[in-house]
């Protein structure tokens, strides 16, 4: 009896020895030669073990969702409450993990308060330059690249966003931006990053000729951030296109918040059916593919999901869309997606 004990249990060890050692080799983030990584929500990384275990096993670099958004991080224009996204930061070190910081300047992501400020201009670009610094020096030698703009331009690319910090500062603020977050923190990797190239010619053209003119007026500019909420119906060639395109800059490439939208019409009654499935895992191996082959390697920064798991997902909580757009389910588990992905990273 004691010997069949004692052989189970090695049969059990040795089954969770090689078990152990397989899913490091079946893991995503190291198959693929650059960092994987995924935004988080501070909460959630506190209150649910899952998503804290699945965060820290499957990606190596890790972006705030909303927590160093000036709305949260700097609520007031005499307070800054650094408390959610130290929490991030802290739980990105202690595993090893780099750190991305979204974002310092976006018209979206600005507090009350700045919004109506109710000061001159020069001392709105001041309270502006004030933020980026203060929270750039916080995080100096922790987080590694900043998104120090995001979303610069219009909607359809054709114009520099009209917005409370082009109407204060004037079109050039985002060079403005860049030199001050250069002055706090001459080491970090700062990056413009944008949405919608994937679908519009013009944006695609418009980010990539801002890249070029930064360059050439030395603006230190380090990388472009490419959102890529896709969805399934978005052209395979424009997405492959944006890559290539913004790759000629010779900047760092990140991919940036990636989701692969299977509702992208919102239509109240979808249902995840396996031809959606299946469509949506060849937009995801597409993508990992076109980063691969487009964007040289020392250029690829990294793939970054936008959130863990399908529950988690901006697009059910702030547009209440049925969506599941990401690698894994609602219970955390990997999708099939995330083994052909897989698959395909392996064969390389
Ligand atoms: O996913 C984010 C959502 O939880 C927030 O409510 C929203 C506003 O702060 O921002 C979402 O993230 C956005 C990101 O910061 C910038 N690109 C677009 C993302 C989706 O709106």
């Amino acid at each position: 009896m004691n010997k069949l004990i004692r052989i189970s249990l090695l049969v059990f060890i040795f089954t969770l020895l090689t078990y152990a050692q397989k899913s490091e080799t079946d893991l995503l983030r190291n198959q693929v030669k650059f960092p994987l990584g995924a935004s988080v929500n501070a909460d959630m990384l506190l209150i649910n073990k899952l998503y804290h275990y699945v965060a820290n096993k499957e990606f190596n670099s890790i972006t705030a969702e909303n927590h160093m958004k000036m709305y949260r991080i700097h609520p007031e224009q005499n307070r800054y409450d650094f408390s959610k996204a130290d929490s991030i930061v802290d739980f990105a070190l202690k595993n090893g993990k780099r750190i991305h910081g979204h974002t310092l300047v976006w018209f979206d992501g600005t507090a009350e308060w700045l919004k109506n400020f109710k000061g001159t201009d020069m001392e709105f670009s001041n309270e502006v330059k004030k933020h980026i610094q203060t929270v750039m020096k916080h995080y100096k030698g922790k987080v590694t690249s900043w998104d120090v703009v995001n979303e610069y331009l219009s909607q359809n690319g054709d114009s520099v966003r009209d917005c409370i910090f082009s109407r204060r500062m004037g079109k050039e603020y985002m060079a403005q931006c860049f030199l001050w977050a250069h002055e706090a923190d001459p080491k970090a990797i700062l990056i413009y990053n944008e949405y919608g190239m994937e679908w519009s010619e013009k944006k695609l053209q418009a980010m990539k000729s801002i890249a070029f003119d930064f360059l050439k007026r030395k603006i230190p500019i380090h990388g472009l951030g490419v959102q890529f909420h896709v969805k399934t119906f978005d052209k395979e060639e424009q997405i492959v296109r944006t890559l290539t395109e913004l790759s000629k800059t010779g900047l760092k490439i990140h991919i940036s918040e990636l989701d692969v939208m299977v509702n992208g019409h919102n239509q109240p009654n979808a249902v995840y059916t396996d031809s959606l499935k299946q469509l949506q895992t060849e937009k995801f191996m597409l993508i990992f593919n076109a980063y691969r082959k487009q964007v040289p390697a020392k250029q690829q920064y990294g793939i970054t999901f936008w959130n863990i798991a399908d529950n988690d997902t901006w697009l059910r909580k702030v547009y209440k869309i049925n969506e599941w757009p990401l690698l894994f389910d609602d219970n955390y588990i990997r999708k099939p997606a995330y083994y052909k992905v897989l698959e395909k990273v392996k064969s390389y």
